[in-house]
């Protein structure tokens, strides 16, 4: 059978399932659950049937961007002893579901769905897609299964697609994106709203802890690397919150020239959670995974035990061969205005 078609039946015939994302989750992992919750009830119970579908995530707090997501859905109550049927979502290895992991190992029959390329595939199904975010392939799997899509989950997978691209300005924007979010305009579902929840909504804390992290600032490999680092006790002075400094690495990448950023926030443990972006062809996703980490070309992530001169030595060193493979080319012109010009002088003719 094909692993879409089995995960599909699978997911039919389990009475009890349990949907679970990584840690520190983001705005895709946590839309994803919900999504699919959503999915499941509208499309793949029997009538008369009631599925328990429990939702599992380990973190400590949800911040209050991604609260609106989840808001009203209960997460983290196990309501049977083993579930049918586990399902992991935006989640790229085992041990990144954190204290949920167990529960997933221990259940039966396993589904791994995921857009992230450096996936470990450690389920006994895995559906890795070529996705902008795992919302996006919930929506196509359900397009290919002419599934009811309700207002709701289009709400959803809107955020998840936004938020995963910051924006739709990077990561793995296809046609197919583009199609989701035309379907969604067509449907007149208020997009604007989300995307101002999402992208015009910092709180002042969050603007002080970028003006700290800015601060930081230093250039290595000629300026192609920028590098910024924060501190738990920044996040606290500030007051702000874990979910505040999303995003705050984006500001090194946007930098002219610059062609990997660099955010380390030491935690209360002195280790590093490290973010990396990258331009163009430029790809951080080797460099995490090298580094014990993982995640998409232009966005990847690590955790780092150990002292920050060793973290910066041992990064920039990997950022400078990928740098090296890739060096500086003169930019092509984005117009070309050849056709009307040089002006032609009117009088020329005369
Ligand atoms: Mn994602």
């Amino acid at each position: 059978m094909h692993p879409l078609e089995k995960c599909i039946s699978d997911i039919k015939n389990s009475k009890s399932i349990a949907i679970m994302c990584h840690t520190a989750p983001d705005a895709d992992a946590l839309a994803s659950m919900v999504a699919l919750k959503k999915l499941i009830r509208q499309n793949l119970s029997i009538e008369n049937e009631q599925k328990q579908i429990d939702l599992f995530v380990d973190t400590d707090e949800i911040g209050e961007l991604n609260s609106a997501i989840v808001n009203g859905v209960e997460l983290n109550n196990q309501h049977v002893d083993k579930y049918d049927l586990a399902i992991s979502l935006d989640c790229a290895s085992l041990p990144r579901l954190g204290k949920y992991a167990e529960l997933f190992k221990n259940t039966k029959n396993t589904i791994n769905i995921d857009h992230h390329m450096t996936n470990e595939k450690f389920a006994h199904n895995n559906l890795v897609f070529t996705t902008s975010s795992t919302c996006e392939a919930l929506y196509r799997i359900a397009k290919i299964y002419n599934f009811e899509i309700s207002d709701e989950v289009c709400k959803l997978v809107y955020s998840g697609i936004i938020t995963d691209t910051n924006n739709l300005t990077q990561g793995t924007i296809t046609v197919n994106t583009h199609k989701i979010i035309t379907e969604m305009v067509q449907r007149k579902i208020n997009l604007d709203a989300l995307s101002e929840h999402f992208f015009k909504n910092n709180t002042k804390s969050k603007a002080y802890l970028l003006k700290q992290a800015l601060d930081s600032l230093t250039f290595f490999a000629s300026d192609r690397i920028a590098f910024m680092k924060l501190t738990k006790q920044d996040i606290s002075e500030c007051n702000a919150t874990v979910e505040d400094t999303y995003g705050i690495v984006n500001h090194g990448i946007e930098i002219k020239g610059v062609d990997i950023s660099i955010l380390a926030i030491k935690q209360e443990d002195n280790s590093y959670q490290v973010s990396l972006r990258s331009k163009g062809d430029i790809s951080v996703s080797e460099i995490a995974v090298s580094m014990g980490g993982g995640g998409h070309d232009q966005v990847a992530a690590f955790h780092f035990d150990g002292l920050l001169a060793d973290l910066k030595e041992k990064l920039i060193h990997l950022c400078r061969e990928e740098l090296s493979r890739h060096p500086v080319e003169e930019k092509e012109a984005l117009f070309d205005n050849s056709d009307v010009s040089p002006n032609q002088d009117i009088n020329e003719e005369d």
